[in-house]
């Protein structure tokens, strides 16, 4: 008579996040600590997400882990290793206090990881990859364990997995321990906080981005001579007055800081040696589109242009829009207008009311 194991199994789902203050550059490359603080919205899980399935079971002789349907090898990536491992070991703990459990922590682990956008291709796959991974673990192994400690080992999967353990606005503090007690994040305000804020994800290529975050965040850190500044005289401030500018939902100040943010991490990257381009003819141009958009309204009072958009591009070409929701239906036009669909492709653009409808 054949023996049905029992099979524990959870699924869970995690967000993307686009980050408004970048994180780029690390001071502990192992515990991934950062040289500093960053800030993000997390998008609508309705749009952008991975969906993560973990199973442990007796039979399961070794753990086994898929992304996108294809084997990948758990044994070849350390930061794989450093999100089973750490939640392994306190499941482990839990059960050496409590003999009722099941050993979960000696079974193998089935791991199923789905994206529903292009991997890796610079929008944040690792992000909502290994949030959804820990928060899995921790919710298989039933590890009370707080969001901010999910967020410290989700951190070691992929630095800005951290952000997505969190909705609505969320800050990365850099944290100065050594051992990263202090490296985590905390939400800066609810998704519900600035409703009217939305975010349009224009889908400039989805092929695979040519360097890695990871590597090329660590030669800018060995050869940017601009970064030092960045990290000591710029990006502090722009963390205060963005906290700032959230809650008071005072989109102008969102935008200028969320910009210029994202040109000087650009312009860092162009300032390493050798340098790197992840922005393209196309990225460039949205730019631009962006800043005449923002030139055409003005306000009769003070006789300065209305900002009411605001670019943001992370490790690749995309690029990622924040506005207020009345300019988003023009804001679609316009990009569409200037940069019609491939015929041959499905689709362009995600249009994310950031925080729930879409
Ligand atoms: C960010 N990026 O703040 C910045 C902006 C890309 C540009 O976080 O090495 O994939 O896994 O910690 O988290 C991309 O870096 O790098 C990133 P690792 P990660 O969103």
């Amino acid at each position: 008579k054949q023996q049905t194991a029992k099979v524990y199994e959870v699924t869970v789902t995690a967000p993307v996040n686009i980050a408004v203050i970048k994180y780029w550059g690390k001071r502990n490359k192992k515990l991934i600590l950062p040289t500093n603080p960053s800030l993000s919205c997390t998008l609508s899980q309705d749009h952008l997400h991975t969906c993560t399935t973990v199973r442990a079971s007796p039979t399961f002789d070794r753990d086994r882990l898929w992304l996108n349907c294809v084997e990948e090898r758990i044994e070849a990536s350390e930061r794989l290793l450093n999100c089973i491992t750490a939640t392994r070991q306190l499941r482990a703990e839990l059960e050496s206090k409590d003999p009722s459990l099941a050993p979960l922590s000696k079974w193998g682990l089935h791991i199923c990881s789905q994206n529903n956008f292009p991997t890796a291709a610079g929008l944040a796959s690792s992000a909502s990859g290994y949030a959804a991974l820990v928060s899995a673990l921790a919710k298989l192994f039933e590890l009370p364990l707080s969001e901010e400690d999910q967020s410290k080992i989700a951190r070691t999967g992929s630095g800005s997995a951290c952000r997505s353990m969190f909705g609505g606005f969320v800050a990365w503090q850099a944290g100065e321990l050594d051992d990263g007690g202090d490296s985590f994040s905390y939400q800066v305000a609810p998704a519900t906080h600035w409703p009217d804020l939305h975010a349009l994800i224009c889908v400039v290529s989805d092929a695979k981005k040519g360097v890695s975050s990871t590597s090329g965040m660590q030669t800018t850190v060995q050869t940017s001579e601009l970064f030092p500044t960045r990290c000591r005289d710029v990006v502090p401030q722009r963390m205060e007055a963005m906290k700032r500018a959230i809650l008071d939902r005072d989109f102008e100040t969102f935008a200028t800081i969320t910009m210029k943010d994202s040109n000087q991490f650009h312009a860092c990257c162009l300032d390493t040696y050798p340098p790197i381009f992840y922005l393209n003819d196309a990225s460039r141009a949205i730019i631009q589109l962006i800043h005449a958009f923002n030139n055409q309204k003005v306000d009769p009072a003070t006789g300065k242009p209305v900002i009411r958009a605001a670019y943001t591009f992370d490790a690749g070409p995309n690029a990622v829009i924040y506005a207020p929701k009345g300019a988003m239906r023009e804001l679609v036009q316009l990009v569409t207008y200037f940069f019609p669909k491939p015929i041959d492709r499905p689709s362009q653009a995600y249009y994310s009311d950031q925080f729930g409808l879409f």
